[in-house]
């Protein structure tokens, strides 16, 4: 039996409820990505180059991205002329099969955040302007204090106006602590402080809130670098975990922006936003592939608890099979 089937029937057998925020949040790019390959297929009784060339298309288009587009595309050929494959529908299948592979040949699957044993687990959370990244740190802080852990936030962005209050609106909401610096001060030494607290009150988790400006890579390095750098003078080996918000909606940008990054911090995984808003839903196996990264979370809304961790089967559930 193929992938594609087993993931039908996997699913199947879980409870809806499972599913259901990832097959709403996506149904935009479902109707761009299965809806295409449906009609597709209907057109042909058997596959020919013509074919494959729309399917390289409809797959272009939902930013899987160009390189894991030939790939997936190639093979498929491949598989076809060798297994003598000419059926639309059993090629549409093969394709999902690909794409899950391309997934998860590229390295680890992980999902929640690593907790070190002894004292705070430090989580950076880095991205450019507008993409998610308060909303998915609030995000974060509540679905790890729902599992009874003690989290506290850091406004290390302190370069945009309004950052830090809107911080603190969500720490009041979450009732969780946050550690904030004077207007303008230095985002090191605000992260410095978060760091000294955290240990301090005996924290499980500190989340670190960064600025995302992206017109100087040398002052983002130099800042992220410093931040890192103080921050592990209060707690070795910290940060443990730094993840970079993508919003899914700037589609192949948000590829060159996690590259960008990728120079300046060692990232850990990348929480993809706005799910919900986009059609090219495929952007999250462009990103797998061309940086290798494990996207960690999914923002498939705008509620606190529109946040997924990052399940290969159901995400490729809401992207090809959900009806
Ligand atoms: N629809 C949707 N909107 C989101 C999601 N995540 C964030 N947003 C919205 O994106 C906007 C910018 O978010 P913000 O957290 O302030 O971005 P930041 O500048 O990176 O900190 C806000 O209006 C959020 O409500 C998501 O997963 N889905
Ligand atoms: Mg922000």
């Amino acid at each position: 039996m193929g992938l594609f089937k087993f993931l039908k029937e996997k699913i199947a057998k879980k409870n809806v409820k499972e599913t259901e925020t990832y097959v709403s949040g996506m149904s935009k790019s479902r109707e761009n990505f299965a809806n295409k390959l449906d009609e597709l297929s209907k057109r042909y009784k058997e596959v020919n180059q013509d074919y494959f060339e729309q399917l390289e298309e409809i797959l272009i288009e939902a930013d899987v991205g160009v390189s894991l587009t030939l790939r997936i595309i190639e093979e498929v050929i491949d598989e076809s002329e060798n297994s003598n494959i000419k059926d639309p529908k059993e090629i549409n299948e093969l394709v999902v099969d690909k794409m899950f592979v391309g997934y998860a040949e590229k390295g680890d699957i992980v999902n929640e955040i690593q907790f070190v044993n002894d004292g705070p687990t430090v989580l950076l959370v880095a991205g450019v302007n507008g993409v998610g990244k308060t909303t998915s740190i609030a995000k974060l802080a509540y679905r790890y204090l729902n599992k009874g852990k003690k989290v506290m936030l850091c406004a290390a962005d302190t370069f945009r106006a309004g950052a830090v209050e809107q911080l603190t609106i969500w720490s009041e909401r979450l009732k969780c602590p946050i550690v904030v610096g004077k207007p303008e001060s230095d985002p090191a030494s605000v992260a410095y402080e978060g760091a000294k607290q955290a240990k301090l009150q005996g924290i499980d988790l500190l989340i670190v809130d960064t600025a995302g400006r992206l017109q100087n890579k040398t002052n983002l390095m130099n800042e992220l670098a410093k931040i890192s750098r103080v921050i592990s003078k209060e707690i070795p080996d910290a940060p443990h975990e730094a993840f970079l918000v993508i919003d899914a909606t700037t589609g192949q940008n948000g590829v060159l922006q996690a590259k960008q990054f990728l120079d300046c911090i060692k990232l850990t995984g990348i929480v993809i936003t706005k799910m919900d808003g986009t059609s090219k839903g495929g952007i999250i196996l462009a990103i797998r592939d061309e940086l290798g990264i494990p996207v960690r979370f999914i923002g498939l809304g705008e509620k606190m608890d529109d946040l997924e961790e990052f399940d290969l089967d159901k995400y490729l559930y809401g992207l090809c099979l959900a009806k």
